[in-house]
């Protein structure tokens, strides 16, 4: 898969993209993700990005002239151009699941309060939000939804960390989890997951995952 991000904020991706599992996607040629300023994309002297909204209104949008260039320079035939933005859809584990099966995303992060419509209107295929909360603009929200469809990627995942174990890819929570010592600080692991009978500790894993997502996330159960 290929990803080209376009943002005013290149540097937010330089963290999150070169961790652990991202990191060893790229190596292994699974995944290539290139970001780019969309600074870069303007022609005048002081590179200017933004401009003041029609009808008034207070903070700034950003011009339709750098997105349509940088979008019309990397979308090909294949690609999906996803813009992030809060009144996109919810981003679902189902939705990354899709998203990690096409060839080439373009992702545009909006900033300031927003894009000129026209650029929803002319290139954007999806819109994607990844949470009712507000962000202070679209670059973390992007890095999250990379991460997000990157680790669906076939073949990112090693066998062990296979994504058929994630909390939603079953629907339910994880229950709770212990490593060693069997004691620590008067506080026991579970008998049942010492006594090696995998039958009985599946069971009960199983139990303990819908009681958790009963009283956590109930909703999920619906
Ligand atoms: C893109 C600008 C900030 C949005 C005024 C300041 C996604 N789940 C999410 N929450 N927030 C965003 C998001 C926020 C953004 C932009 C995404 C571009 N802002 C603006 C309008 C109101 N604030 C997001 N995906």
């Amino acid at each position: 898969m290929e990803i080209d991000v376009l943002t005013l904020f290149p540097r937010v991706f330089e963290g999150p993209l070169d961790e652990s599992i991202l990191k060893r996607a790229q190596t292994k040629g699974l995944v290539a993700v290139r970001v780019h300023n969309l600074r870069e994309f303007t022609h005048d002297k002081h590179h200017v990005v933004d401009d003041k909204p029609y009808g008034g209104g207070p903070g700034m949008l950003m011009k339709p002239e750098p997105i349509f260039e940088a979008v019309e320079k990397f979308r090909r035939e294949d690609s999906c151009v996803v813009l992030m933005t809060p009144q996109g859809a919810p981003l679902t584990q189902a939705r990354a699941l899709e998203f990690s099966r096409r060839r080439h995303l373009v992702i545009i992060c909006g900033h300031y309060e927003g894009v000129d419509e026209r650029v929803r209107e002319a290139l954007v295929d999806e819109e994607v939000s990844i949470g009712d909360y507000v962000l202070t603009n679209g670059a973390l929200a992007a890095a999250v939804f990379v991460d997000a469809v990157v680790r669906l990627v076939p073949g990112v995942l090693g066998d062990d960390q296979s994504a058929d174990d994630d909390s939603f890819a079953n629907g339910l929570l994880e229950g709770p989890q212990y490593t060693r010592p069997p004691e620590f600080r008067g506080m026991r692991v579970p008998d049942v997951l010492l006594n090696g009978n995998h039958e009985e500790i599946a069971r009960w894993r199983n139990e303990q995952a819908k009681r958790r997502t009963q009283q956590r996330r109930p909703d999920l159960l619906k």
